[in-house]
């Protein structure tokens, strides 16, 4: 089997338990078997970047680790990446940066990116590069005489043509993506959304095996949904610590239900607009006071970026505004917590709630979706609340799926998710699960890798 190399923004911890996201388990689990390199940003800002990664090596895994300076960090990270694209990819205009400065540090960066990762690469490695940060990454590696295939997937939303024009210089971007062997999207909308720019924007054409061509190059596109490790996940509400945290929430709660939402402090995931949504919920179905509280986890990122600031105020003054409003001394309607809470922890939350609010206003996929679903208890299951504007609305259709701009609807929905029969919860929650099995992270990871093998062979 040939070796894998990962490369992604972040790398996952070295040390510690394997307790991260879905991408750090799918990754971890591929360099495990077959032996690999994980290379990216080490998370330091130093004055000068060294001309060579760190290496350690643990196990058959090699992690290389590359320094940024603090320019490359505003540039490339803050920049381009989470102040451009982030917003941008999201349909948020009104939040994306313009700056030709930081696209430029983007290139750079991943210009000397490549650059140190090249010398580490061997003949029958197979390299597959992840997300937003790195999508002139595959041309720089060819520039830098690398010649393994190498393959793209992106995280996030792939948007609307008349939203990528408005960036300057998309047509610089997007020719590098045609350097990849595969590229890969969570959903057939973004791939809709991809042909369509190639076709009507520039000129480009699409054939009925995948096979893209534009900018006088051609690469294949296809759609990859992301899943996560769904026995594994389902399996901690069991742990006995886990056990004890979930009475701990239960006996807190007392006769009444709760509501969870869990999601980074992020302008993308409709925090202001699913609180107001609560609100309403609470307006129109006045036997829910008192009977209901949403707990709101929230841990902050992205902290050196302003519109972050902006959300944070924002939704500590409408949590504010709801609690002053419908609180009593011995019930508030909204628990927000601005941290972060392990995995296990998390998992316990989500089988102590009747219903798990996904609501963002634009999601590549969102994992807290499938997580919330495989932590339930298969003999009293609670009931899913899902944007349709996630990817995961469109393999969760048994979720109940709601527009999250629309407060009047999510209330009536959250109001029926809170009231609904044993049995259609049963019935929802089994189909839901059946799919997840399914299609879990695994399932995600092969499927691309042999995409990407196959498409490489017969290039
Ligand atoms: C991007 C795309 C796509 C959250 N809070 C805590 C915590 N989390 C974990 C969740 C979940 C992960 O972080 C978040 O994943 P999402 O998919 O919901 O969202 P993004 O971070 O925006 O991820 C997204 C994803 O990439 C994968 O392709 O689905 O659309 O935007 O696993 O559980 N984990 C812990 N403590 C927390 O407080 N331990």
């Amino acid at each position: 089997m040939s070796r894998l190399i990962v490369v992604s923004n972040r790398v996952a911890p070295i040390k510690g338990k394997t307790s991260a996201g879905g991408l750090a388990v799918a990754v971890l689990s591929a360099l495990r078997e077959s032996g690999g390199i994980w290379f990216g940003w080490s998370g330091e800002v130093v004055q000068t970047a060294a001309v060579e990664p760190t290496v350690v090596k643990v196990g058959r895994i090699t992690y290389a680790l590359a320094d940024l300076t603090s320019d490359d960090h505003n540039e490339y990270y803050n920049g381009f990446a989470n102040r451009t694209l982030w917003p941008l990819f999201h349909y948020r205009l009104d939040l994306t940066a313009f700056d030709r400065r930081c696209f430029d540090g983007y290139l750079r960066v991943n210009d000397r990116l490549a650059r140190q990762l090249v010398p580490l690469v061997g003949e029958d490695d197979l390299i597959w590069v992840h997300d937003y940060h790195l999508i002139p990454f595959g041309e720089a590696l060819a520039r830098h005489g690398c010649r393994a295939p190498v393959g793209f997937f992106l995280h996030i939303p792939f948007p609307a043509s008349e939203v990528l024009v408005a960036l300057p210089y998309h047509q610089e971007l997007l020719r590098t993506l045609f350097a990849y062997d595969l590229v890969g999207f969570q959903t057939d909308g973004d791939l809709r959304a991809f042909h369509d720019y190639v076709e009507r924007e520039v000129g480009g054409s699409v054939d009925p095996d995948g096979t893209v061509r534009a900018f006088g190059r051609t690469t294949r596109a296809g759609t990859f949904p992301i899943g996560i490790d769904t026995d594994d996940f389902a399996a901690l509400p069991a742990k006995a610590e886990v056990q004890r945290q979930i009475k701990r929430l239960k006996s807190s709660m007392g006769d009444r239900q709760l509501v969870i939402g869990v999601d980074r402090l992020d302008y993308t995931k409709g925090l202001v607009e699913r609180l107001q949504a609560f609100e309403q919920m609470l307006e129109t179905y006045p036997a829910m006071r008192g009977a209901v509280s949403l707990l709101q986890i929230a841990p902050p990122t992205r902290g050196e970026v302003p519109e972050y600031a902006d959300i944070r105020r924002a939704l500590e003054a409408v949590a504010g505004h709801i609690n002053g409003r419908f609180a009593e001394f011995d019930w508030v309607p909204i628990r927000y917590l601005n941290k972060s809470f392990s995995r296990r922890a998390l998992a316990g939350l989500f089988r102590g709630s009747r219903v798990g609010m996904v609501t963002p206003l634009r999601d590549g996929m969102n994992l807290v979706a499938k997580e919330y679903v495989a932590a339930q208890d298969p003999d009293d299951p609670g009931v899913l609340v899902l944007s349709q504007f996630s990817g995961a609305a469109r393999q969760l259709d048994a979720a109940l799926i709601v527009n999250p701009y629309d407060s009047v609807g999510v209330a009536e929905s959250l109001h029926l998710a809170l009231t609904m029969p044993i049995e259609e919860r049963i019935e929802r929650w089994a189909a839901l699960m059946e799919g997840l099995r399914r299609d879990d992270v695994a399932a995600w990871r092969n499927t691309y890798l042999d995409a990407l093998r196959r498409y490489s062979a017969a290039a």
